[in-house]
């Protein structure tokens, strides 16, 4: 960015008040490193507003300064920052993209500029806002009742209390519709208590959460559930050795015979276009969260490859280092101009939940690549945690695979393209 592109960005960073003091570097596009400008080969910048600049430096600067110094010893360790909830509350980084309830209610764009630079961190941080802001309180905020939203929203939105979202089971992931989980009412009539039996498996949050979003079959067929975690007969156990997202925590959740009254139901959800309608909001933010993790793997290897001598010369000079760097710098334009693209499309109102697919499919598909490239750039030691790309890389395991795999996003393409589908 340029002497007065930096200005412009401090200046309406001073503006909008945002709650966090931004450094010179970030507004300059350094990493926290100082030893590297982020490469914006075709000028992408070019296509944000000053407002919107200025947002994506508050958060790049709250990820240089309290996710990278600490990220290798929290993966290693298997630990999620909880002590960062708080702080993602304070800059209005959960549920960020709603209006009102004590909600930031910025734009698509901005969400998703923070998504990206949240996942240049760690994944595991992204999707902590993800699944609180895009999947919990997009529940509430959609489908909730007006006390609900009142109880609920604000002391998510500060990060007061954590959230899970349990759509997932044991025996139905791809295909939600076969969850067995079943919520029966407690006798006749419509203030009758709820009580819910079955088990959510791959829940991101469940452990440290207070409030669970729990999906069930009912009579009337599949409802949400608003549960406070406390309730007895919920349990949530972390899944251990993971070799992706260690710096997360996904749970197995039980529920055995979990008592709920008639109004913890969301009035506003039936079926399964309940959870879709989140399940779009968090996908969409993947789209632009992938991108995050493929270029703080590129940014990885350039750094490298220009200090790092071999046969005499810097790997950054050799044919084959600047092949696999052209490739990648070319992928990531392409991944962020889609991304910047269904972006400018939600916040228009225009976005369809097939082209959230393309998004998904395409920037998750390239971002494992671009890590995958970016690893074999730093050698024997790209496979330690100094460096981000292998961790990137195994992260994206889990996030191609979450909220819809490849082969299910290929499939709703497939059935968009042809009107016909090929599920089942
Ligand atoms: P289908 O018949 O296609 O749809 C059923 C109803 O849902 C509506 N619908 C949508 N509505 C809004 N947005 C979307 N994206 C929608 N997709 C479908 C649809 O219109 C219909 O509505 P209605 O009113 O006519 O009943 O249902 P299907 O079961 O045949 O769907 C097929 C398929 C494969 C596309 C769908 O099941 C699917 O997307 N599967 C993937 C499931 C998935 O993404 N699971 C992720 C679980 S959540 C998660 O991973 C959390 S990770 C975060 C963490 O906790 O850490």
């Amino acid at each position: 960015m340029t002497r007065n592109g930096s200005n412009r960005v401090a200046q309406t960073v001073q503006a909008l008040r945002i709650p966090w003091k931004v450094s010179a570097a970030a507004t300059k596009g350094q990493n926290h490193m100082g030893d590297s400008t982020i490469l914006d080969l075709i000028d992408i910048d070019s296509l944000l507003s000053a407002d919107e600049l200025a947002y994506r430096a508050m958060v790049r600067d709250f990820v240089d300064t309290r996710v990278k110094p600490n990220i290798a010893g929290w993966y290693d360790t298997a630990t999620f920052p909880v002590e960062l909830v708080p702080e993602l509350g304070r800059l209005g980084l959960l549920g960020s993209h709603l209006q009102g309830y004590g909600c930031a209610g910025r734009s698509a764009v901005d969400y998703g500029l923070a998504a990206l630079e949240l996942e240049a961190g760690d994944s595991g941080i992204r999707t902590f806002a993800s699944v609180q802001g895009s999947l919990v309180m997009s529940a509430i905020h959609k489908h909730g009742s007006e006390a609900q939203k009142l109880e609920w929203l604000p002391r998510l939105a500060t990060g007061e209390i954590i959230g899970c979202f349990g759509l997932t089971e044991p025996t139905a992931g791809s295909d939600p519709g076969a969850m067995t989980t079943y919520a029966r009412r407690d006798g006749a009539g419509p203030d009758a208590d709820w009580i819910i039996d079955g088990a959510k498996r791959w829940i991101g949050l469940a452990s440290v959460a207070q409030l669970a979003v729990i999906w069930a079959m009912t009579d009337d067929g599949i409802r949400g559930f608003l549960v406070p975690t406390a309730t007895p007969g919920f349990t949530a156990t972390p899944i251990a050795q993971k070799l992706s997202m260690r710096a997360s925590i996904q749970c197995d959740i039980h529920l055995d015979g979990v008592r709920v009254p008639a109004e913890a139901m969301l009035p506003e959800a039936r079926g399964l276009r309940g959870p879709f309608e989140c399940l779009n909001e968090a996908r969409y933010g993947i789209i632009w969260g992938s991108m995050g993790a493929a270029r703080d793997s590129f940014q990885a290897a350039l750094d490298y490859s220009k200090k790092r001598l071999q046969f005499g010369k810097p790997l950054a000079g050799y044919q084959l280092t600047q092949q696999k760097l052209a490739n990648m710098a070319v992928d990531i334009s392409t991944g962020m101009l889609l991304a910047l693209h269904l972006g400018r499309l939600k916040d228009a109102g225009r976005l369809q939940p097939h082209q959230i697919s393309v998004g998904k499919l395409n920037n998750c598909r390239e971002a494992i690549l671009i890590c995958r490239e970016a690893r074999t750039i730093l050698g024997g030691n790209g496979v330690t945690l100094d460096y981000s790309p292998m961790r990137h890389a195994s992260n994206l395991e889990a996030v191609r695979t979450y909220e819809g795999t490849d082969e299910v996003h290929t499939l709703i393409l497939g059935r968009e393209i042809t009107g016909i589908a090929a599920f089942s």
